[in-house]
């Protein structure tokens, strides 16, 4: 089987030991599903975090160690999103992230917390860990992004080690793909794996390494025991971009925002998408209206989605949030995203509902 069907086969199972409804948790959910399927994950109250795709159980792992100590949501949600940043099998983010069509590793990453305190990279180089780069950014300078040469500089000066981020398999990925790809960026490899490769372009069907360990961006959201918000955001973006492109991932309000008396939301997907309608904070702010989790990530892809007639199938956009009360929700555009939620009664891999 293949082995992310049979994780969910797996927890499939659990489930159904643990006496929760079959389907509701982890398979593809109704929007009266989900609702079911999003309070089933949060079974325990207090600490939580939730984290985008099936990153989620060794990212999660590395922040609940944090939240489970009384850390802060900000050292927790920068613990998670440093693990995925180490892997080198990732190819979507930190090491062994595909490069831009130059054959440059260039990732962008985003912190903030519940005060509004805010820091990121864009366009950063030879660094493996972006995101705590961001965070001295937030916490080292008076000012909230850094791009680029000026962004390497701040890291080497903060104490970084500089290494090459391409690695063999990302290299070698990045070179089939400009034999064949006519220099078209990709812009949705999860769907890639779904859709019959028939379906799609050709740069989208000689693409190696899609598969189970090509995950995409990860958004990580926590809540702490004093009930303080953080998340982070952290990708080496759309594959094959032309450098200098910059995602939604480092931008607040677009990748992740957080606000300390409302909730925080994050963003995976097309960052073209998100950046049009500063999605993360659209989030934030339908849940200041009033809005369950769910419903604020559902009227954003809504919102994204209303542009084009018709539908388009090769786009995929989702949102996490998470409301300061600990409510949590997503939605995706299309089917298959799914988010990992850790609190004090496990982990539980979900899947979001969508609108396709
Ligand atoms: C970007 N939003 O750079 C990121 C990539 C991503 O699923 O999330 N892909 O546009």
């Amino acid at each position: 089987m293949h082995p992310r069907r049979q994780f969910l086969h797996v927890l499939t199972m659990a489930a159904t030991m643990l006496g929760l409804r079959p389907g509701s948790v982890f398979a593809q959910s109704t929007a009266a599903d989900a609702k079911t399927a999003a309070d089933a994950a949060r079974a325990a109250p207090g600490p939580v975090v939730l984290s985008t795709w099936d990153f989620g159980a060794a990212a999660n792992a590395a922040a609940w160690r944090v939240l489970s100590q009384r850390g802060s949501a900000l050292d927790a949600v920068e613990a998670g999103a440093r693990v995925p940043e180490a892997d080198p099998a990732n190819h979507s983010v930190g090491l062994g992230g595909y490069p831009d069509r130059d054959g440059r590793v260039t990732l962008d990453a985003c912190v903030m917390d519940h005060l509004g305190n805010l820091g990121a990279v864009a366009c950063l180089e030879e660094i493996v860990h972006a995101v705590s780069v961001a965070r001295r950014v937030m916490e080292q300078t008076p000012h909230v992004l850094l791009v680029g040469e000026g962004a390497l500089r701040f890291a080497e000066a903060q104490g970084f080690a500089r290494q090459n981020l391409l690695t063999p398999a990302a290299e070698q990925a990045w070179r089939e793909w400009l034999r064949t790809a006519n220099y078209q960026p990709i812009p949705n490899r999860e769907q890639m794996r779904r859709a019959p490769a028939s379906s799609l372009p050709p740069a989208h069907q000689i693409l190696p390494g899609a598969g189970p360990a090509n995950h995409d961006t990860i958004g990580i959201l926590a809540l702490d025991h004093q009930r303080h918000l953080a998340g982070a955001c952290t990708t080496s973006g759309m594959a094959f971009k032309l450098p200098g492109r910059v995602g939604d991932s480092p931008i607040s309000g677009a990748g992740l925002f957080v606000d300390g008396e409302i909730g925080a939301a994050t963003a995976t997907g097309v960052g073209e998408e998100c950046l049009r309608i500063c999605g993360s904070h659209t989030v934030v702010e339908l849940m200041r209206q009033g809005q369950t989790p769910e419903q604020a990530c559902k009227q954003a892809v809504e919102r994204i989605a209303r542009r084009y007639n018709p539908p388009r199938n090769d786009l995929q956009m989702a949102f996490i949030a998470l409301h300061h009360d600990g409510r949590i929700g997503a939605y995706a555009l299309q089917t298959g995203f799914t988010y990992a939620v850790t609190d004090a009664s496990g982990t539980r891999q979900i899947a979001a509902p969508s609108l396709i």
